[in-house]
C-alpha cells in the first residue's frame, strides 16, 4: 500500500511554501494563509492526515479549500505538485538554509529578499559583512548563533551517521561474499569499532585474485564514481557520497590485515608495541622476528584476529573497545566484560504513536514490535507542553492507558506498557503532576526546549527531575543531534551521580541522530551503578529497528546484558520498572 505524507512533512511543506511564497513577493495574504495552515495541521488534536485522506477537513477553522485540497493530494498520494513547481524556480542551495538551527522562515525570507542570500555561503557572506546584523531582527546574538551553526555543520560536513550508511554495509558485504574468488570478506575502521559517526568505510577481503575482485567492486551497483584503483586496493564513492575503500589480501595476511584495519589507531599502536616488547614486529601483514633480539619466543600460528590477541597474553578484546581506554589493561587478567549483544534485547521502553508525532498507530507499533521476536513494548508519547509534536493532554494520556489495558487484554504473550515522556520544564518541575504519572507503568522524562541554559542552571533543572519518584528513566541526556547540533550544556557525571543516588535509569537513545548518553559515559553510570535502557525512540515500526545503533553503542560503552534492563524479561522487568516508587 502507498502510504501518504504524515503531519510533521506536511507541516514543514506548508512552511516551506510560505517562506517561497514570501522570497518571491507574493501577496502576504496568501503567504499568511499558508503558515497559519502549517500551524493548523502541527497542532490539531485528531488524526488529521486520515481525515485529510477521506476528505473530511470541511469546517476546520484556518484551513481553506486550496489548503484542503493539498492536503488531500499530500495524504493520498505522499507528495504535492504544487510544492514541487514551486521549488524548481529556486536553486537547490536554498534548501541549506532550512537546516542552520536559529533561522527561522521569516528571517530566511528577509535574508533573500534584502540581501540576495541563497545559499549557506552567501549566508555566511552576510554575516561576517556585518550586513546581515543591520536587518531588523537580527541581534548581534543571532548572527553569532548563525555562524557557530554553520561552522558546526561544516566540522561534521565529511561524516556520515549510523542509517546512511548500515544498509550500505551489509549490501556490499553480501556482494564482496558472493563473488567466487572471495574467501572471506569484512568491514573495518570506525565502523566495525561502532562508532556513532563515520568518516569513510573500509573494506577488507582475502582473495587469490584481488585484480579480479577489485574490478569487480568498482562496478558494484552501489558505486556512483571511483577515485582510485590499484592491484590490491580500490576507493568509490557510494550512496549519498560516501567513501568506501576495499583492500584486498591472501588468507593468511587477513587476521592481521583486519585487526590493523579496524584500528583504532591508538589501540594498534598499542598492541604493536606490546609485540615489539617481545621481539615481534607487527604490521597489516603479519608478525615477524625483530633481528637481533635475543630471546624472542617463537611465533605461533595465527588463523584469525584471536590467535594475534592470544599470541601476546590477551583475551580477545572486541572491536568496539579497540580505543586504547583500558581494553588491553584488562584483556592481560581476564577483565574484559561480556558485551551486551542484540539477542539478549527482550523489550524496548520509549516509542511514539499516532497519538503524537508517530507514524503508528498503538496496534501496529505493538505487532511489530513482537513480529521482532520482543517479548514487550514501552509507549511513550509525547506530554503536552510538547505541542510541536502534538503532546498528549491529561484527558488523552488517561485515554491511551485505557486503550493499552485493552490491547493487553487481547494479547497472550506480549505485553505493552503504558508510558509517557514527560517534558522536564524549564524549572525542573515535570508537565505532569505526581497523580497522573502515578497512573503509568513508567516515566522518560526529556528536555525538549530552553536548551540555552547555563550549564549550572541546566544540571540543576535535569537532577530536580529525576529526584521525583515517579520518573523512571532520563531520556536523551544532552539532546545532541548528530551532525547537526551539540549538546546542551549540562554537567554530565553530575546527573550520573544524581541518578545514582535516586535508583533513575538512564537512557541510551538509539536514535542514529542522538545516541544519547554517548558511550564515553556509561563505563562510569555502570561504576555508580545507573542502569541503561536501550531506546529506540521510535516514530514508526521501522524506527524500532534502531535498537541495532543502540546495542554498538551500548558495547562500545563496556555494557554487559546486566546493565540493561530490557534485557529483563518480562517479570524482572516489570520489578525493575516499579524499584524506584517502592525506595
Ligand atoms: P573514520 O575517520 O571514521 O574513517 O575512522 P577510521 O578509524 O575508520 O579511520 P581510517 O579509515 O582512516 O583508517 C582505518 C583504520 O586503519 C584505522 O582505524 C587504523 C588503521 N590506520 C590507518 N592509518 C593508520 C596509521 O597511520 N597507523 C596505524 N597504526 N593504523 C592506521
Ligand atoms: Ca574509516
Ligand atoms: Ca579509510
Ligand atoms: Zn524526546
Amino acid at each position: 500500500m502507498m502510504r501518504g505524507m504524515n503531519r510533521e512533512d506536511a507541516t514543514t511543506i506548508f512552511e516551506r511554501i510560505a517562506t517561497l511564497l514570501e522570497m518571491q513577493g507574493e501577496n502576504p495574504f496568501k503567504v499568511r494563509a499558508y503558515r497559519t495552515g502549517a500551524e493548523v495541521v502541527e497542532s490539531f488534536s485528531g488524526d488529521i492526515m486520515k481525515l485529510a485522506a477521506e476528505n473530511q477537513l470541511a469546517g476546520i477553522k484556518g484551513l481553506g479549500e486550496a489548503l484542503r485540497d493539498k492536503l488531500h493530494e499530500m495524504a493520498t498520494t505522499g507528495r504535492l505538485e504544487f510544492y514541487e513547481k514551486l521549488k524548481a524556480e529556486f536553486p537547490d542551495t536554498i534548501f541549506e538554509l532550512f537546516d542552520v538551527q536559529g533561522l527561522g522562515p521569516k528571517k530566511i525570507a528577509a535574508l533573500h529578499a534584502e540581501l540576495g542570500v541563497s545559499s549557506i555561503a552567501d549566508l555566511r557572506r552576510a554575516c561576517e559583512s556585518g550586513e546581515a546584523a543591520k536587518l531588523s531582527g537580527f541581534a548581534a546574538k543571532t548572527v553569532e548563533k548563525i555562524l557557530e551553526s554553520i561552522a558546526f555543520r561544516e566540522q561534521h560536513a565529511s561524516e556520515f551517521k549510523l542509517d546512511q550508511v548500515h544498509a550500505l554495509v551489509q549490501q556490499i558485504l553480501e556482494e564482496l561474499r558472493e563473488h567466487p574468488n572471495v574467501s572471506q570478506a569484512e568491514i573495518c575502521g570506525s565502523f566495525r569499532r561502532g562508532k556513532e559517526t563515520v568518516h569513510d568505510l573500509d573494506f577488507l577481503v582475502s582473495t587469490k585474485q584481488p585484480e579480479k575482485v577489485i574490478e569487480y567492486f568498482v562496478t558494484l551497483p552501489q558505486v556512483v564514481d571511483v577515485i582510485a584503483q590499484g592491484a590490491t586496493k580500490a576507493s568509490i564513492h557510494a550512496t549519498h557520497g560516501i567513501q568506501c575503500d576495499l583492500r584486498a589480501v591472501a588468507s593468511k595476511e587477513f587476521p592481521f590485515a583486519l585487526m590493523y584495519f579496524t584500528g583504532s589507531k591508538e589501540h594498534n599502536v598499542a598492541i604493536r608495541q606490546r609485540a615489539l616488547n617481545r621481539g615481534w614486529s607487527l604490521n597489516e601483514y603479519a608478525f615477524t622476528e625483530v633481528p637481533d633480539h635475543a630471546d624472542a619466543p617463537v611465533i605461533p600460528p595465527v588463523h584469525d584476529e584471536a590467535d594475534i590477541y592470544r599470541a601476546l597474553d590477551l583475551d580477545f578484546i572486541e572491536p568496539e573497545l579497540r580505543e586504547n581506554k583500558g581494553e588491553i589493561e584488562a584483556a592481560e587478567h581476564g577483565g574484559l566484560p561480556r558485551l551486551v549483544q542484540l539477542e539478549n534485547l527482550r523489550g524496548v521502553f520509549h516509542n511514539h504513536t499516532t497519538a503524537s508525532d508517530g507514524k503508528a498507530s498503538l496496534r501496529e507499533m505493538a505487532d511489530a514490535a513482537r513480529e521482532l521476536g520482543l517479548q514487550y513494548l514501552g509507549i511513550s508519547d509525547h506530554s503536552k507542553s510538547s505541542f510541536q509534536a502534538n503532546g498528549l493532554d491529561e484527558k488523552r494520556l488517561l485515554a491511551q492507558i485505557e486503550e493499552i489495558q485493552a490491547l493487553n487484554a487481547e494479547l497472550d504473550d506480549f505485553h505493552v506498557f503504558a508510558g509517557c515522556e514527560v517534558d522536564i520544564l524549564k524549572d525542573g518541575s515535570l508537565d505532569f503532576s505526581d497523580e497522573i504519572m502515578a497512573r503509568l507503568d513508567y516515566v522518560v522524562a526529556s528536555v525538549h526546549n530552553v536548551f540555552n541554559l547555563p550549564e549550572a542552571e541546566m544540571t540543576k533543572r535535569v537532577i530536580r527531575a529525576i529526584e521525583n519518584p515517579h520518573v523512571t528513566m532520563l531520556g536523551h541526556l544532552t539532546g545532541r543531534l548528530l551532525l547537526q547540533r551539540p549538546g546542551y550544556a549540562i554537567n554530565v557525571p553530575a546527573v550520573i551521580d544524581a541518578a545514582a543516588e535516586t535508583g533513575t535509569i538512564i537512557e541510551l537513545n538509539a536514535s542514529a541522530w542522538r545516541l544519547d548518553m554517548d558511550w564515553r559515559w556509561w563505563r562510569l553510570a555502570k561504576e555508580k551503578g545507573v542502569k541503561c535502557s536501550i531506546n529506540p525512540d521510535a516514530h514508526s515500526t521501522q524506527g524500532l529497528q534502531a535498537v541495532i545503533y543502540g546495542i554498538k553503542a551500548a558495547r562500545k560503552g563496556w555494557l554487559t546484558r546486566n546493565d540493561v534492563i530490557n534485557c529483563l524479561p518480562m517479570e524482572e522487568v516489570k520489578m525493575a520498572l516499579g524499584a524506584k516508587r517502592q525506595r
